[in-house]
Formats: structure tokens, sequence, C-alpha cells
């Protein structure tokens, strides 16, 4: 049996050393990974996909740890993928959470990994997918994934998840124009956490009216707000209970993203396949060179990309290198 097999076959079995070293293959996005990921695929999609997102700070790390207390009494097996939007070198972000998570590091049932963003645009790791394949194949039921919402990336880990949990704070929602339209519109269940400071039910008030203007979704779902307290736990099994009732009545609506995600996938690799091709089929600097042109206003830059597209289909013997 071929590598890529015999590891994706020990990931399946569990093996948590088989599981940390794929993950390091489809993060480092080393070769192995493409061959990796087709052995796996096939077991895949059965995991829950949460994402759990909302500012620095709201406490979305410490309602993961209490998520997972949760869901191990529910005797479910948990994985956990954190990204720390900084490089892997210079925050303690990552470290922090670790050792928050510590507790739970000898439990076979839990396995936690941080990725780094690296610099990409948006709070998702780009390996984050086929990390989260991998739990998937290893037979983890329910895949969390932490991401600091900003910007971009409430789009991204919408497209990510089956189930997105925003996590707000009390004051967040004062003004109702803070919270951002984006928010409200990617998030299936809404948490106000720290939900033991001052403040915490005008939010939800405040999330309440909000929601009760935009109405429900097409599907008929009305987003929850659970307060919690991730800190002691309270609130926790509401917000598991929440996610539940979501997963069940939002069927349609998961297949559907889900869908929606294979095809951005496909593209996304159809692209990098094809920048490739391109790649060898050109002689070195041309590419550049063909920049450097539409720099100086020499070549349109729709004209350089359609003469560039076509040299891919041009025939194999005009190639460069290979
Ligand atoms: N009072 C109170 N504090 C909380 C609660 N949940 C988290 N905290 C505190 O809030 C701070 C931030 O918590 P984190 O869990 O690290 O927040 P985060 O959203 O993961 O932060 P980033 O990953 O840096 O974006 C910590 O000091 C926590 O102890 C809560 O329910 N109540
Ligand atoms: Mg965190």
């Amino acid at each position: 049996m071929e590598a890529a097999a015999v590891l994706a076959d020990r990931v399946r079995a569990g093996d948590v050393r088989a599981i940390a070293r794929a993950m390091s293959i489809v993060d480092d996005e080393s070769p192995a990974a493409a061959g990796l990921v087709a052995a796996l695929h096939p077991h895949g999609g059965r995991a829950r996909l949460v994402g759990i997102t909302g500012s620095p700070g709201a406490g979305k790390s410490t309602l993961v740890d209490s998520l997972i207390g949760e869901l191990r009494r529910r005797q479910r097996r948990v994985g956990v993928i954190a990204v720390d939007p900084t490089s892997p070198f210079s925050g303690g972000a990552v470290l922090g959470d670790r050792v928050r998570m510590q507790a739970h590091a000898s439990d076979p049932g839990v396995f936690i990994r941080s990725l780094a963003t690296r610099g990409q645009l948006g709070g998702l790791a780009r390996s984050t997918g086929d990390v989260a394949a991998v739990l998937d194949a290893a037979g983890f039921d329910d895949i969390l994934m932490e991401t600091v919402g900003v910007g971009q990336d409430e789009v991204e880990i919408a497209r990510a998840a089956d189930v997105t949990v925003v996590v707000l704070v009390p004051g967040a929602g004062d003004d109702v124009q803070a919270l951002k339209a984006g928010i409200m519109e990617i998030a299936d269940v809404f948490v106000v956490n720290k939900a033991d400071v001052p403040g915490a039910e005008r939010t939800a008030a405040s999330v309440r009216m909000l929601l009760g203007m935009s109405g429900a979704d097409a599907q008929g779902w009305r987003p929850p707000i659970v307060l919690t307290d991730a800190r002691s736990g309270r609130g926790v099994a509401e917000l598991v209970d929440a996610v539940e009732r979501f997963a069940d009545a939002g069927q349609d609506i998961i297949a559907a993203r889900r869908g929606a995600r294979s095809g951005l996938r496909v593209r996304t690799l159809v692209t990098v396949l094809l920048m490739r091709e391109l790649e060898d089929t050109l002689v070195p600097g041309e590419l550049d060179r063909v920049v450097a042109a539409v720099s100086a206003r020499r070549l349109d830059p729709y004209t350089a990309a359609r003469l560039l597209a076509a040299r891919i289909v041009a025939s194999p013997d005009t190639r460069h290198g290979g």
C-alpha cells in the first residue's frame, strides 16, 4: 500500500501521532498533501463543523474549553482548530490557548490544533478545511473552529462551518449600529458571553430587536441568543442544545453550505493547478516581463491574462521544462 493510504488508515483508526502528522502534511501544503486528502476524502462528511467567531477577547477560547467539557459529557469526540491571526513565532495567543486547554490534553476524545493564518487575508488559515478533514476522517463528532471575526473572515467562516456561533459581550449591542450587518447575517446562534458582568441582558435585547427587524431567514430559522459565562460554564449546555437544534432544523441549509464549500474548493484548486501549469510552461522570467509590461502600460492586464492563459492550451512541445 502506498504511504498516503497507510497514513490515512492510521488516521481513521484514531492514532494520535498519525493525526498530528497528517495535519502537518496538509498544513505545510507538502507534496504528499494531495494523496493524503484523496485517501481521507471518502471517509469524511460525518463531523459537525462549528465555527466560533467574535471580537478579540470576547471569550472564544474560554468558551471552546467549556464546550469541550460539555460535549465530552455527551460522549462526543471533539476536535478543535484554533486559528491564530498572528505569526506562529510572535504571539502568545496560541500558547495561551494551549495552556488553557491542557486539561483535555490527556483525553483521547479531544484533539486540539492551532493554525497560523500566515498573513492571509481573513482569519482562516488556508489549510483549515483540510485540517478539519483529517479530524473528520479520524472520527471526531464535533469540530470547533475558533477564529477572530474581523471584516472578511466572517464570510469565510460562514463558508467553512456547518454552524456558526457569533460571540458577543455585554455592551456590544448597546449601539445597534455597532453590530455589523455581516455578523448578523452569518450567525446561526448568538452568544452573549461574560453574562456575569452587567449589561448582558440589554445586549441580548438589542440583538433580539435587530433580529426582529430582519425577521427569520428563508428557511424559517431565527437565531437564538444564549447567555453564557464561559468561565463557570453557565449557559454552555444551552449553547450545545441550540447548536443541536440548528443542526436538526437547518439540515437543508447545512447541505447547501457543504455544496458551496465543495464548489469553492474545487474552483480554487483549479486556479492553483492552472497557475502552476502556466509557470511550468513559460520560460523563466517571462511572467515577470509580462507583468512589467502591464506596469509600464505597454500592455493591459486583460490582454496579458488572455495571452498567458492561451499558452497553457498550446501544444505540449512548446513547453519549457515540465
Ligand atoms: N467575566 C468573564 N470573563 C470571561 C468570560 N469568558 C472569558 N473571559 C475572560 O476574557 C478574557 C479573554 O478570554 P479568551 O477566551 O482568551 O478570549 P478570546 O475571544 O479567545 O480571545 P482571542 O483569541 O485573543 O481573540 C480572559 O481573561 C478570560 O478569562 C466570562 O464569561 N466572563
Ligand atoms: Mg482565543
